[in-house]
């Protein structure tokens, strides 16, 4: 099988390193390529730069649909686009907040949630309570990290990202770590080992989801609301995303 892993910031750095942690956990027979769109922001750390990100992930979606993949990661803890990203694919479609909650959730009884800057901490908790995690999820923090520092030599950013995991297990009383940015998804096992409890990476979760779905034949459902959309004309810089009938948008 074919996963398209997709990073919607375009931070190239980041979009190798999401799809080394994506191979790494993947059946031998399943082949993932990882990718960041052309166009959009380098980092996603705000409801803008999400918005923005979202056409060239579409893009990414059709171009996959093009080239026959049979399932899709949307590599970033906002989980950006996610439902038309659903409308678009034939294949499963999951967001790597959705795929660790989920996981943390079979884990324990309460996790928390560590992510970069606390601007996003709405977002995360608004994910938690629409995936129906909320129940689960003991709290939501910030390293106070911008994200593009996770890949800048000389930030701190491991230590700093193990201290605030410390301090919300203990704030929370929670007893599993979710880490809130795909940039965070090489330090999974060095947090886990210095702190001593489960860490879930929603890279690598949510790489093993889509495989298990696919393995399963399962597809996203066109039957109601995210079949795919009704063609309208779509006009000005966004008209190279205009739906012919039975066709997607032109990729970059
Ligand atoms: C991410 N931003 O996973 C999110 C993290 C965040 O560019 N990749 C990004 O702070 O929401």
């Amino acid at each position: 099988m074919r996963i398209k892993v997709i990073n919607p910031n375009t931070s190239r750095s980041m979009t190798e390193k999401i799809g080394t942690c994506a191979r790494a956990v993947a059946d031998a027979g399943t082949e993932v390529v990882a990718v960041s769109p052309a166009m959009g922001p380098v980092s996603i750390e705000s409801h803008y730069d999400e918005a923005l990100a979202v056409p060239g992930l579409l893009q990414e979606i059709a171009a996959g649909e093009a080239a026959g993949f049979d399932g899709y990661v949307i590599a970033c803890f906002g989980d950006p686009g996610l439902l038309a990203a659903r409308e678009l694919a034939r294949g499963p479609v999951v967001g790597i907040a959705e795929a660790a909650m989920h996981a943390a959730s079979f884990l324990a009884r309460r996790f928390s949630v560590v992510t970069t800057l606390a601007r996003t901490i709405g977002t995360a908790h608004h994910l938690a309570e629409s995936y129906g995690m909320a129940r689960f999820c003991a709290g939501i923090h910030a390293c106070e990290l911008p994200v593009l520092d996770l890949e800048r030599p000389g930030s701190g950013a491991r230590e700093r990202i193990v201290e605030a995991c410390r301090a919300a297990l203990e704030t929370d009383d929670s007893d599993v770590i979710v880490l809130g940015c795909a940039g965070m998804a090489d330090l999974c096992e060095h947090v886990s080992q210095v702190l001593g409890v489960p860490v879930v990476d929603g890279v690598t979760a949510a790489t093993l989801q889509v495989q298990s779905l696919v393995r399963l034949g399962l597809r996203t459902s066109k039957r109601g609301e995210l079949a795919a959309p009704p063609p309208k004309p779509i006009v000005g810089a966004l008209s190279g995303f205009t739906l012919a009938p039975k066709a997607l948008p032109r990729a970059a």
